[in-house]
């Protein structure tokens, strides 16, 4: 393994170093372990950071699940070193998967900067790729989904049908971990979105989504600059609707109160091709939403 910077936007292979680098350095606060492998067989790895205190409340956060989002892996790996470095801070347990769609991702290197699905061949389609964001198990094909190989919402042929989603299944299955959060970082719009994205309908607590989402906005803005703000909504209302997002599957089915997408830089300017010189800062405003959504987390122990 080997240490990491973020000047630039790095390629799957340094983000797994730099995750096993760390495992390796200082291994009292984290380890690294592969949940499952992507449809070309790379693996899926998840580092749990945690300095051990009794009854932390556990934080889920993903980066990558769409490809061409790359700001999303780089803040992600960025949160990751800010909470091993204060680790003897931590009061809670973070299990980070910094790219969830690594095939996605390498593609997005080396043919189609673009690309936004995994890496599935479809039966009966010269199509590739299933859109792992309406893939989960929640209202799978609803609103907002495709039944078409060709599409970019291309639901897949059954919720958790790819390997990718259903390792996080499984995980969770797994895990006696007491999660209070789950975070997946996307691009771009600035935007902290709360469940449903299936529909307008909101969740019982959706003030305290609100609230919390409230919080973490000014907590960005704080962070950041004039350009730092961020809409806090219902996905749905907010952005559009959209069946199948690890989201809704997180709120309804794993019952995980705090559940959010978290929609990083821009606001259209780059969109999706956000240059490297935004990356520390971007990475700033995710770290400070990760905190704030944290603190709400202790006060649920
Ligand atoms: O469409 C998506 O999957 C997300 N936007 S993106 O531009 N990054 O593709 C928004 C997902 C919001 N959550 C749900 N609709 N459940
Ligand atoms: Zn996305």
């Amino acid at each position: 393994g080997h240490r990491m910077e973020w000047s630039s936007y790095h390629r799957l292979e340094d983000i797994h170093g730099y995750l096993d680098y760390l495992a390796e350095t200082f291994p009292d606060v984290c380890s690294v372990v592969s949940i499952g492998n992507s449809v070309e067989g790379r693996p899926l790895k998840v580092i749990r950071i945690s300095n051990g205190k009794a009854n932390a409340p556990a934080l889920w956060i993903d980066g990558g699940i769409h490809a061409r989002e790359w700001i999303s892996p780089a803040a992600v790996t960025y949160i990751i070193n800010h909470l091993v470095e204060n680790s003897e801070d931590l009061e809670a347990d973070y299990y980070i998967l910094p790219v969830a769609n690594p095939d996605g991702y390498e593609y997005t290197f080396t043919r189609d900067r673009l690309w936004r699905k995994n890496r599935k061949r479809s039966v009966g389609s010269m199509c590739i790729g299933v859109d792992l964001n309406r893939n989960f198990g929640y209202r799978w094909g609803g609103l907002g989904t495709s039944k078409d190989p060709c599409r970019e919402i291309y639901a897949g042929s059954g919720p958790f049908s790819e390997p990718e989603t259903n390792a996080i299944r499984y995980f969770f299955e797994a895990s006696a971990a007491n999660f209070k959060a789950y975070l997946t970082f996307h691009s771009y719009g600035q935007y902290i979105l709360y469940p449903w994205g299936y529909d307008k309908r909101v969740p019982p607590d959706y003030a305290d989504l609100e609230m919390i989402g409230k919080q973490a906005a000014a907590s960005i803005r704080k962070a950041g600059g004039a350009n730092s703000v961020y809409t806090v909504g219902n996905s749905a209302t907010t952005l559009y609707a959209a069946s199948g997002g690890s989201d809704d599957w997180a709120k309804a089915i794993l019952k995980i109160k705090y559940a959010y997408t978290i929609e990083l830089r821009d606001t259209g300017k780059y969109g999706f091709v956000l240059p490297a010189r935004y990356i520390t800062s971007t990475a700033k405003e995710a770290l400070a939403a990760v905190m704030v959504v944290t603190e709400a987390c202790k006060s649920l122990i």
